[in-house]
């Protein structure tokens, strides 16, 4: 995709309160106007990148831009599941994102189990990926500095 690596920011928002994050997998949503602002040439479905919180460390992250089929939402959603141990929330808080590659499509899934475990699938191809010369420059990127 042409337009990756694509650099965006929003502040966290609430999302569909679904209990991601009893899932344990948290997700950090933006605004419907981020949403909307993204290049048409990025489709819908699974990345991985960089993320930081308020100009904080910047951290691996994987992320879900699309209608989740699974549970088939009618407006467009991009999610941050930033992989890092945070102690608190942070709602409301800014958040800038390096969207860096494409891992796949979003899918519908029989089961909440198997939406779990693709999801720690895509959670261990973010963490190499990003290990890789290709990406690993662009947690230094001067987008992350303040
Ligand atoms: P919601 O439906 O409101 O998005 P989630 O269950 O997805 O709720 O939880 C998301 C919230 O959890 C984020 O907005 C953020 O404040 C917090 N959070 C804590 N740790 C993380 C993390 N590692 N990645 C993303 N969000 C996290
Ligand atoms: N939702 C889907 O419906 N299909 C998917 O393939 C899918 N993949 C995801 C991959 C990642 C890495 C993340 C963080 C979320 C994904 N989601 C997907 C969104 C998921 O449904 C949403 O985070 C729920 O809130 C989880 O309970
Ligand atoms: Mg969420």
């Amino acid at each position: 995709m042409n337009c990756l690596p694509y650099f965006c920011t929003g502040p966290i928002v609430k999302g569909f309160g679904r209990g991601s994050k009893e899932l344990g997998c948290p997700t950090a949503n933006v605004p419907l106007e981020v949403v909307q602002q993204l290049p048409d040439e990025l489709q819908t479905g699974v990345y991985f990148g960089w993320a930081s919180i308020e100009n904080g460390d910047v951290h691996k992250a994987v992320l879900s831009i699309g209608w989740n089929p699974f549970y088939n939402n009618k407006e467009k959603s991009m999610e941050a599941h930033i992989i890092h141990k945070f102690d608190e929330d942070f709602y409301g808080k800014q958040m800038k994102l390096c969207i860096c590659g494409y891992l796949r499509p979003e899918t519908n899934f029989d089961s909440l189990d198997a939406l779990k475990a693709a999801i720690n699938e895509d959670i261990k191809n973010a963490k190499s990926q990003l290990d890789t010369e290709q990406f690993t420059n662009y947690k230094f990127n001067d987008y992350f500095k303040q």
